[in-house]
């Protein structure tokens, strides 16, 4: 599936929501964030099929109808773009939550019985073209094989109907947990392998320059895979006036893939906290908190989100691509 006519073909995204327009828990398939480096691939259900072979004892190969007869999982799950893989340092805020339907990659893998050596998994995509001048025969990406027994899927539907074409109709795959670049769509062969794979998509772009203690670059960098700690303020939205006196609701969205254990809202520069309310975790989905602001004066505030890991890690105040979210506000 190397030459599949592309239509556009050439780089396509949709503006995603603002973090102020994410009021729905679950996104709207229309409202999701969309993104293809080389545009849409144009398949029909009937002319696609997986391969899945590599490191394995029985490589498959599976039609869509075969694949549809298999038992299907949904999942609830945040689905955020990292931005661009060459500025992982600006927040982009392009994220999204939604109901997956498909059918989970262990039950395929272990019908293909891997072999010992196979450490990662390469996700191909039918998609090819051209991005940032670098001639790509397909979009390729890789994860650990270990990942895999927790809820990765191949995945055709979106919020219970079939995946639109630009997200990746007939079937991608989706690794909960993982940023969604992770997310191959037009997946069509899945290979098994001892090492990453040597993509543009895996080698030059999408690794993170990793910073020695001095804060300076060590020269070494960190694949893009897990989402880090991350949170949005949903309401109240930017330049919003709020009165004084009076209790104001501050609600919105966190997510993580390790386990978040609070969010705090910061109030003002040198901010004053408020610890937020947080519902109980649903796998990777994203989670409501909430927390009750009662501003005593008038004036200009900032209102930031702020989650933290069990591990301790937060999100840092700038600079990162999961910098804290802050809203402006008037209070009269
Ligand atoms: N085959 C293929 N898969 C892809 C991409 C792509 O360009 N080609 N873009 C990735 C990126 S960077 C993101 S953020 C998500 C976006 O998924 P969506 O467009 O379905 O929301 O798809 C990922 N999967
Ligand atoms: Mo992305």
């Amino acid at each position: 599936m190397t030459n599949v006519a592309m239509d556009p073909a050439s780089p396509y995204m949709r503006h995603p929501l603002r973090p102020h327009q994410l009021t729905d828990r679950v996104t709207r398939a229309a409202d999701t964030i969309v993104l293809c480096h080389l545009g849409i691939p144009k398949l029909s259900a009937a002319e696609w099929s997986l391969t899945i072979d590599g490191l394995v004892r029985r490589p498959l190969h599976l039609t869509f109808d075969e694949l549809i007869q298999k038992p299907r999982t949904e999942i609830h799950s945040v689905h955020e773009c990292c931005g661009s893989p060459l500025r992982p340092d600006i927040p982009t805020r392009r994220v999204c939550n939604v109901v997956w339907g498909g059918v989970r990659l262990a039950d395929l893998l272990a019908e293909c019985e891997p072999q010992l050596e196979a450490r990662f998994l390469w996700a191909m995509g039918a998609d090819h073209g051209t991005f940032e001048n670098v001639q790509c025969d397909a979009f390729v990406k890789d994860v650990p094989i270990e990942r895999i027994a927790a809820d990765v899927l191949v995945a055709y539907e979106l919020n219970g109907a079939p995946l639109p074409r630009e997200n990746g109709f007939p079937a991608r795959l989706v690794v909960p947990g993982f940023y969604g670049t992770n997310n191959v769509k037009w997946l069509w062969r899945i290979v098994l392998a001892e090492t990453r794979a040597d993509s543009p998509f895996t080698t030059r772009w999408y690794n993170d320059p990793v910073n020695g203690l001095s804060g300076h670059p060590t020269g070494e960098t960190r694949p893009v895979w897990a989402v880090a700690p991350e949170s949005v303020i949903v309401s109240p939205a930017p330049n919003q006036t709020l009165e004084a006196e009076r209790d104001t609701e501050i609600w919105g969205w966190a997510w993580a893939d390790g386990e978040i254990e609070s969010v705090d809202i910061g109030v003002g520069e040198k901010p004053e906290w408020i610890n937020a309310q947080l519902e109980p975790r649903n796998g990777h989905a994203w989670r409501r908190f909430t927390a009750t602001w009662r501003p005593r004066q008038p004036g200009e505030y900032s209102l930031s989100s702020w989650a933290k890991l069990d591990s301790g890690e937060t999100q840092p105040a700038a600079a990162a691509r999961n910098a804290v979210h802050r809203v402006p506000v008037t209070v009269i």
